[in-house]
């Protein structure tokens, strides 16, 4: 009954806020509902939500966290957040599943391997948003950020398994970026998608454990020497390779350590800054370019026209050329 009640109930937009500024769980959460909802008028809502909260003074930490499927990024997360949460840090952890286009996401579907830090109340967990073009996913969950931020997140743990587009998208929403990584250098670099070596700021060889320490260690030389070879994607700032176990929870304050260092260096020389202002303006171009694609493409004369000048052109009846400003013609005339 009082779900009933509650379901019929619209939620002011400044409830919304105050909720969320007060640190009201359920209001961040329906709030991140609005956000992911792919109707006009729960958009509308959540714009003016997001709009309010956009003022307020923050200084949080976003870190992105990639790694092949079983590199131990679930396990990661649940002991790097605890550590987190122990020294007086209140985390979110939100997830971009590329592969929820094709199919329901399996990504933190599994919040058994998060056990500990879903049930602490100092972290807040929410899986990906699913279904929709990558697009409209990693809008949705930088609005998200923006929201848990508000809510008085400090750290913001966003999670992207080593498939599609999912670690190019993170890396543009995120302050640093980790990879977690595997022994066996060489064999995993051979399946690593082209240029995502480029993108971290700190690779991690997970599971340097047991009888894998050894060949951990090795790993951990082998991904340094070919760091060494490679441009760091932060300016002034050296991409380095460090050993961890997620499981054993060794070697997490190490790379707490390294990101304070990396958040301190790049506040001081401003680069952390731009970054933030750089994405946002990228952000901004994205989407529109976007909405004008889409536009275009699903305008109905455009639908009509568009294989019949095709054909036109293939035919050698119509310059590709004229056959373009026809287009845009009859799109801007509508
Ligand atoms: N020995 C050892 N095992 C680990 C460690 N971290 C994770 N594992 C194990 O590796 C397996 C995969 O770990 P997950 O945390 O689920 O990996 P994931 O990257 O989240 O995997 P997906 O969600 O499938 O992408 C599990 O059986 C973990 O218990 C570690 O540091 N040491
Ligand atoms: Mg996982």
């Amino acid at each position: 009954m009082t779900k009933y009640i509650r379901k019929n109930r619209e939620i002011a937009v400044n409830d919304y806020v105050e909720g969320i500024v007060n640190g009201n769980r359920v209001m961040l959460a329906q709030a991140i509902t609005l956000v992911e909802s792919n109707a006009v008028r729960h958009f509308e809502k959540a714009q003016k939500i997001i709009e309010k909260v956009l003022q307020k003074e923050n200084s949080t930490i976003r870190i992105g966290i990639t790694g092949v499927p079983g590199a131990g990024k679930s396990t990661f997360i649940d002991a790097f957040g605890t550590y987190l949460t122990n020294l007086g840090f209140r985390v979110a952890v939100l997830a971009i599943d590329p592969s929820s286009q094709v199919s329901k996401g399996s990504i933190m579907g599994d919040k058994t391997r998060m056990e500990r830090l879903s049930k602490n109340p100092n972290a807040f967990i929410r899986p990906s948003p699913s279904g929709g073009h990558l697009g409209g996913v990693s809008r949705k969950t930088r609005e998200t950020i923006i929201l848990c931020e508000a809510a008085g997140f400090d750290v913001i743990l966003v999670e992207t398994m080593g498939v599609g587009q999912g670690e190019f998208v993170v890396r543009d929403m995120v302050d640093f970026f980790l990879l977690l990584v595997l022994t066996g250098a060489g064999d995993e670099l051979q399946t690593m998608k082209k240029g995502i070596m480029e993108l971290p700021d700190l690779v991690v060889v997970n599971k340097a454990d047991g009888d894998n320490l050894h060949k951990a260690n090795i790993a951990k030389q082998d991904y340094n020497t070919i760091l060494h070879f490679l441009h760091s994607y932060t300016e002034g700032w050296t991409t380095k390779s460090l050993t961890a176990s997620a499981l054993k929870e060794t070697g997490i304050d190490e790379i707490w350590n390294v990101i304070c260092e990396f958040e301190i260096l790049t506040k001081s020389s401003h680069v952390f800054d731009t970054r933030r202002s750089e994405q946002q303006r990228k952000w901004l171009y994205t989407l529109v370019e976007q909405e004008l694609y889409k536009e275009f493409y699903e305008h109905p004369t455009i639908k009509q026209k568009l294989p019949i000048l095709e054909q036109a052109i293939l035919k050698g009846e119509r310059s590709v050329a004229a056959s373009a400003l026809d287009l845009l013609e009859s799109f801007l005339k509508k």
